[in-house]
């Protein structure tokens, strides 16, 4: 990994991260989860940075998902493995004791949008797409996606959206309760980093105690992550899941499904 697949930017309180991977519409690979990871471990006690923005590089995309090739060769173990360290990630991002907003410029799916939802904020451009298309790859969301979504959203509007594998518009998302704020697309940045300046001026003890009573879940919400991690490695064990990543690597449609 070159050091330019993460770029970062520190002004007044502020650190902005920002994926540069576009030639894959910046998805996320293994390497650049652990870059991430130290990277959020090196904020947990630091206390000139009250604001963290995640952004994607590009005009296009956030983050299109984790590395669809990558995954392409993993059996369960290895989807297991995958999963158990995003989900490590996730929620030391969750927690950070910063503000953390992703600022969603175009795509965010799949694993993109699940470290989106492990942020406190989400901010869009109207160009903006969002969702959860695991299962055309006959996979699941394994990031974290199918808890995060259902506290944010509800039950019944996360089945619709996992289920369906649907990408929903900026303007539907802030519907939904996904995104906070839409802008057009010129004016995103400049709209987040105002927001941010207006954050970091806040009191930060105040707004970590608040993010923690707010973050605070009940218990069971760490045995449903590992229920998910079980299941999203259970799909590596499957032919569809192999038909529907070949599809997707050769540009052809799939076959039909043969469920096993
Ligand atoms: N992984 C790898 N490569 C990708 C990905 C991805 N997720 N998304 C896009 N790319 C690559 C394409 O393969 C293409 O590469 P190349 O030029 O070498 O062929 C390049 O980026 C540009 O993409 P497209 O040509 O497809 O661009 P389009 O504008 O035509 O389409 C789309 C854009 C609609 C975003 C399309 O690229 C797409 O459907 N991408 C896949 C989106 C997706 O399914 N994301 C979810 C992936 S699965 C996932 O994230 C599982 C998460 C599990 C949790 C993690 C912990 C376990």
């Amino acid at each position: 990994m070159s050091e330019e697949e993460i770029l970062t930017e520190y002004k007044d309180y502020i650190l902005t991260i920002s994926i540069n991977r576009t030639k894959h519409l910046n998805a996320l690979n293994q390497k650049l989860y652990q870059k991430l990871g130290d990277i959020f471990n090196s904020l947990k006690n630091n206390k000139d940075i009250k604001v963290l923005i995640i952004k994607g590089e590009g005009d296009k995309s956030f983050i299109a998902g984790t590395d669809i090739s990558e995954m392409n060769n993993m059996n369960q173990q290895g989807a297991k493995n995958l999963a158990q360290s995003v989900k490590i990630v996730l929620d030391i991002l969750e927690n950070l004791p910063q503000v953390t907003i992703a600022c969603i410029n175009g795509y965010a799916l799949g694993g993109g949008c699940e470290l989106a939802l492990a942020c406190d904020l989400r901010i869009a451009s109207q160009k903006a797409v969002i969702g959860l298309p695991e299962i055309d790859l006959g996979i699941i969301p394994g990031g974290g996606g199918t808890q995060r979504l259902k506290r944010l959203i509800g039950i019944s509007n996360t089945k619709k959206m996992i289920f369906s594998g649907s990408k929903v518009t900026a303007q539907e998302a802030k519907q939904l309760g996904i995104i906070n704020d839409v802008f057009t697309h010129d004016d995103l940045n400049e709209e987040v980093n105002k927001f941010a300046e207006n954050i970091a001026n806040k009191p930060p003890l105040a707004l970590q105690y608040a993010k923690k009573a707010i973050n605070s879940q009940e218990n069971s919400f760490n045995e449903d992550l590992n229920k998910e991690i079980e299941m999203f490695s259970l799909c590596f064990t499957t032919e569809d899941r192999i038909t529907a990543f070949n599809a997707f690597l050769n540009k052809t449609t799939p076959k039909k499904y043969k469920g096993k």
